[in-house]
């Protein structure tokens, strides 16, 4: 077994504290496209030109349709393996922490329920002019309207809006208090949620990365495990008590 998972399994063995960070490639493994991967188009648009407050003003209509598109791809989608053993993690390790930035919705099917959603929930909509929040599973019109009258929004965190501030709060307390953290999928490009495994480290915890690829924190995390979400998380599991 890999060096790196041999350790990461024998600290969570007697962890009592964990936070699990998530990105794209853990959701990639139950068919969802990921941000930078080259499924990661749609119609020529990159991401970060439709997620965007500058982009939904310009043209609702197309943001939404970006949006309808994900939602029809992601809703027959079940959670996987990698999904499932985070979820496990959470029933073992008695203080626990997802920390996610996607959208899907999938770790809240997988079962967890201590989680931050740092990016927003690609089912919930809000309304511009009176920010109420609701599920919204159906889009009658593209776009969507309030009773009120006004454009719904997707209840999601676009490039260059902050991010909320409990939420932040919440997620940097725990990266900076845990005995272990896991970062699974992630480029760990987007900010501020990839400076929480710094954070972790720089408090004295032990850094898992899991990813098919090198990524920006892959140099000062005490173990970066090359594999499948799917496939590596449900072995840390084998290590939690
Ligand atoms: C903020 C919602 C303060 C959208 C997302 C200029 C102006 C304004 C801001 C900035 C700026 N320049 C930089 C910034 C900061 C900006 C930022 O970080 N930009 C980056 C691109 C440099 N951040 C922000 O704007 C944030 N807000 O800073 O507020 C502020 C306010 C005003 C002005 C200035 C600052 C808001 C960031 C949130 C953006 N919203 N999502 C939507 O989903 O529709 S981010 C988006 O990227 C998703 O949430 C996604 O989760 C996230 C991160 O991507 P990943 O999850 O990592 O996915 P990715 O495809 O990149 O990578 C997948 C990884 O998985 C890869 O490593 C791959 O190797 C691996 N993988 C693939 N398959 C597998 C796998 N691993 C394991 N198993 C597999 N099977």
């Amino acid at each position: 077994m890999d060096k790196g998972l041999l350790r990461a399994r024998e600290r969570l063995s007697s962890a009592r504290s964990l936070v699990v960070l998530t990105g794209a490639g853990v959701s990639a493994e139950s068919g969802v496209p990921t941000f930078r991967g080259p499924e990661g188009l749609w119609r020529n648009f990159r991401p970060e030109e439709l997620a965007t407050p500058q982009a939904f003003r310009r043209d609702p209509k197309l943001v939404w349709e970006w949006y309808d598109w994900r939602r029809r791809i992601i809703a027959p989608l079940k959670p996987n393996p990698g999904h499932l053993a985070i979820s496990e993690l959470e029933k073992r390790v008695p203080e626990f922490l997802l920390v996610t930035q996607n959208v899907d919705g999938l770790h809240r099917l997988a079962g967890n329920a201590k989680l931050v959603e740092l990016h927003g929930n690609i089912w919930l909509a809000r309304c511009v002019a009176e920010g109420t929040v609701a599920e919204n599973r159906e889009l009658a019109t593209i776009p969507p309207k309030c009773g009120c009258g006004a454009l719904l929004r997707p209840h999601i965190v676009w490039f260059g809006e902050s991010l909320d501030e409990d939420d932040l709060k919440t997620a940097v307390e725990a990266a900076r208090n845990c005995e272990v953290m896991i970062v699974a999928g992630t480029s760990s490009v987007v900010q501020p949620a990839a400076s929480l495994a710094g954070l972790a480290k720089e408090s004295g915890a032990f850094v898992v990365e899991v990813n098919t690829d090198e990524t920006p924190i892959t140099g000062f995390v005490d173990a970066s495990i090359r594999g499948r979400s799917g496939e590596i998380l449900p072995m840390l599991v084998g290590g939690a008590r």
